[in-house]
């Protein structure tokens, strides 16, 4: 058989749905999954049950593997993130040659990627770090791919990355080239902060409702919603996940009430206090499904506070939909924010409009707003400097305010939409109380603060203990 021209390293989820995808688009194409684990059939099960596609070879020995592949070697890895990655890149390496390139497809953390870039290109080794989001269903029918790394090594992956990819609504694909080093995996990580808080944000509307409504009403009212600008992917799910019955019962009421993580809302939250960025919504998402993990003290306490709540109002639907939009045009505005802020620090010079668009289709967080947000980020670099989107955040005040009073009457946790009021509430506000801040650093630790008005900009300690 003819050599392959990619190869793929890694088949669990999205390893085997993307090397289908692969296959499907006309690619010659080679897999290699470890053995030794339990999993020794991973490879000879996949070809068989994948017998139709002819250009499929599978590999259980890396060294054929890497044989297999027409030079320069272009090699997914898409395997757990971690140390793991480091394993299979030395593994690789001396059975390379100048030239070759390696993805890594999975959720790296992007200073990691950057190092391995340096590592590789000291071996004259290509690294690409490539963000892809979509799960198991983008990566078999098309995702949202982000790739970072020297722009040389893009070039020689594009074709067959833009071929497998999602495409947006002009047919161009929802691939393109992100920026260097770990850019790519610092986009995707971004794309999981934002992707946290808008389930969040769901969650808490749901909990809003579901008190007054059973879950059909809460799906008709998400589908009205899901008719407007408000319409998204993560709607959309979860308006079927609410109508979704098991026998009598709707799975949803059987689920347990503990979320879980993989980490990448929490390296968003951590990269924010890094760079300086504020992004209190992913941070609250994170947070709420942190508490969520603490079914049994929640248990106990719940019982120990034993206070009946008061009888509940009826949540204003009008108001909550107009409350979900608003805090959702914020959560973007972190989001953004934060990669804008990111692309200053590391000169990554990113498009933000560009990065828009490679999220419209494919990817977990595609919405009408996020195609309005590549218009948005052709003209300004901030939602705020958009006049229709910060009037509506001004109109939308009202609602905002009447669903938190409502969270708090009903005795609901609400901290997202929370956060993006108290965000919107601060940078609409000209004087904060970050004077009393800078007095008290300047009282017990000498650190000086600034004068208001002052053209020098000099600043100034008081001898606080001088009466
Ligand atoms: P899975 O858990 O389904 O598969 C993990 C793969 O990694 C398996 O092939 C496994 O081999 C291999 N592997 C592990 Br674990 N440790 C290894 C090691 N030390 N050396 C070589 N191979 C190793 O993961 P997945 O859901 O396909 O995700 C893969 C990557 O893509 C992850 O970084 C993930 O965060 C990212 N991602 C996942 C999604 C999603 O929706 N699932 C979406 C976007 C990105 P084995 O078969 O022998 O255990």
């Amino acid at each position: 058989m003819s050599k392959s021209f990619f190869g793929v390293i890694g088949l669990g989820v999205m390893g085997k749905s993307l090397s289908l995808n692969i296959a499907e688009k006309g690619f010659n194409i080679s897999v290699f999954n470890r053995t030794g684990f339990g999993e020794d059939k991973v490879v000879s099960d996949f070809i068989n049950e994948n017998n139709s596609f002819k250009n499929l070879s599978g590999f259980t020995d890396l060294e054929k593997f890497v044989t297999s592949l027409e030079t320069p070697r272009k090699i997914l890895i898409m395997i757990k993130a971690g140390n793991a990655i480091d394993s299979v890149i030395e593994q690789l390496i001396p059975l390379l040659s100048e030239g070759d390139i390696i993805i890594d497809g999975g959720n790296s953390h992007y200073l990691d990627t950057a190092k391995r870039n340096t590592l590789l290109a000291s071996k004259k080794l290509h690294y690409v770090g490539c963000g892809i989001s979509g799960g198991e269903e983008g990566a078999r029918k098309g995702p949202s791919m982000m790739p970072g790394g020297h722009f040389d090594s893009y070039k020689y992956i594009a074709p067959i990355l833009e071929s497998i990819s999602a495409k947006d609504k002009n047919n161009k694909p929802c691939c393109a080239y992100i920026g260097p080093e770990g850019s790519g995996h610092f986009v995707k990580m971004i794309h999981n902060g934002i992707e946290y808080a808008e389930m969040q944000l769901l969650a808490e509307v749901y909990a809003m409702l579901k008190d007054s409504r059973n879950n059909y009403e809460i799906a008709e009212i998400l589908s009205h919603w899901n008719t407007t600008d408000l319409s998204s992917y993560l709607l959309e799910i979860t308006i079927d996940i609410l109508q979704k019955k098991d026998g009598e019962g709707f799975i949803l009421d059987k689920i347990l009430d503990k979320a879980g993580n993989k980490g990448t809302g929490s390296w968003s939250s951590k990269t924010a206090f890094d760079l300086g960025a504020v992004n209190s919504m992913m941070s609250s998402s994170v947070f709420a499904r942190y508490i969520s993990s603490f079914k049994d003290e929640r248990i106990a306490l719940s019982r120990a506070f034993n206070k009946k709540t008061i009888s509940k109002e009826i949540a204003h639907v009008m108001a909550l939909e107009n409350a979900y939009r608003f805090a959702r045009i914020i959560n973007h505005h972190q989001g953004f924010q934060l990669i804008k802020l990111a692309s200053i620090e590391y000169h990554w010079n990113l498009n933000l409009s560009e990065i828009a668009r490679i999220w419209t289709n494919g990817c977990i967080i595609r919405s009408d707003f996020m195609e309005k947000s590549v218009d948005v980020f052709k003209q300004h670099d901030t939602y705020f400097d958009d006049k229709q989107i910060f009037e509506l955040l001004k109109l939308s005040e009202e609602s905002i305010k009447e669903s938190i009073a409502l969270s708090l009457t009903n005795r609901v946790a609400f901290d997202t939409f929370w956060s993006a009021y108290n965000y919107w509430i601060s940078m609409t506000t000209e004087n904060l109380p970050a004077n009393l801040i800078q007095a008290q650093r300047d009282y017990f630790g000498a650190h000086t603060y600034q004068i208001k008005n002052d053209s020098l900009s000099q600043y100034y300690h008081t001898n606080w203990f001088d009466i």
